[in-house]
């Protein structure tokens, strides 16, 4: 048997991390051979029903479930770990303009940042999902001078999940018959779900959908999908959000077998997006880390539509600006 790796999940009592903490004890994201220790992070408010969530994890006596540590304070939660899901994050309150909750979350990612840095392993994988995914990842890894940028993700496979879901949909075919559906940009409804270079079954997707239903339809539609699973379930998504989570880190620890996968990680300057912007690119993960994949060939359509969700996270840059470390 393998050592145990340390994982720690902030929100861990939240809609989201109650999911993920199951699954994660499960070995769905790490494999089933990898035993794991889960560090649960919540707020002081929040540790009862922690509390709760522990009890469950200890009644489903999950094999790789070598201990859980649940606690509200950070650097505690961070110490050791291997991989972070930043998860928690506040929610958007009555009369908050999006300036004020993007300056509140940025505080709470700048002090899990600095915690990251002081008590992680020095390997430590992070992933980003509480909102503003993208820009509270460059608020965390700015806090933290002591790791590489690379070592933190934000998540945008959701919307790719959903995007494949969609098309699968819309062609009567399997999900697994597709590859190379891409999510540029911000984890907003600014996105940009790129079919242009998506394969069914290795051949392109594109002669066989109409532009009309592509720019109409399937575009709107993955980028609005969280507000229309609000309005349909009166509570945002959380399944397919710790779903998602899972497939993330999955394919970024174990490989993703050659598949391209879209994550928000830390712009190197490719594709006219600014260097240091968390922005979502295709990537294929060797095991371990991710590689960009580069060069794509860039139509008029896609280049207006990379351009303004890159245009919306510089704003978001500007607006938490006074976070980050000179
Ligand atoms: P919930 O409100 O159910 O849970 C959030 C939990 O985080 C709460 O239990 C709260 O006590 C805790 N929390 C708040 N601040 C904390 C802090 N500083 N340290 C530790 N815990 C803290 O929200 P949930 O539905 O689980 O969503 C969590 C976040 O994910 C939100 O920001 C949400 O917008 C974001 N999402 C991101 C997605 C993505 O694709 N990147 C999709 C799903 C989701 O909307």
């Amino acid at each position: 048997m393998l050592p145990p790796l340390r994982v720690a999940v902030t929100g861990a009592a939240g809609q989201i991390g109650y999911q993920l903490l199951m699954r994660l004890a499960a070995g769905e994201m790490l494999g089933k051979h990898q035993p794991v220790i889960l560090h649960a992070i919540e707020t002081p408010q929040a540790i009862k029903a922690l509390r709760g969530v522990v009890m469950e994890l200890e009644d489903c006596a999950f094999p790789l479930l070598r201990g859980v540590l649940a606690t509200d304070q950070v650097e505690k939660g961070f110490g050791d770990v291997n991989l972070a899901v930043l998860v928690g994050a506040r929610p958007r309150g009555p009369g908050m303009e999006r300036r004020d909750l993007l300056s509140a979350n940025a505080q709470i990612f700048a002090e899990q940042g600095r915690a990251l840095n002081r008590v992680a392993q020095r390997d430590v994988r992070v992933l980003v999902v509480g909102n503003p995914a993208n820009t509270n990842a460059l608020v965390a890894a700015a806090n933290a001078p002591d790791l590489w940028e690379e070592q933190f993700t934000a998540m945008t496979r959701l919307d790719q999940n959903r995007a494949v879901s969609q098309l699968a949909l819309k062609l009567q075919c399997a999900v697994t018959d597709i590859e190379r559906v891409i999510i540029w940009g911000n984890h907003s409804n600014t996105q940009y779900p790129d079919l242009s270079h998506a394969l069914v079954r290795g051949e392109w997707a594109r002669p066989r959908i109409d532009d009309a239903w592509y720019r109409n339809e399937f575009i709107p539609r993955v980028q609005k999908r969280g507000a229309e699973v609000i309005e349909a379930r009166g509570a945002s998504s959380a399944a397919s959000a710790a779903n998602a989570a899972i497939d993330h880190l999955r394919d970024l620890w174990l490989g993703s077998g050659g598949r391209w996968q879209s994550m928000s990680v830390p712009s190197d300057g490719s594709y006219g997006v600014d260097a240091g912007l968390w922005y979502s690119v295709p990537c294929v993960c060797p095991g371990g880390h991710f590689r960009r994949v580069l060069d794509l060939p860039i139509d008029e359509f896609s280049a207006s539509m990379m351009e303004r969700t890159r245009k919306e996270l510089v704003e978001e840059r500007d607006a938490v600006r006074h976070l980050l470390p000179k």
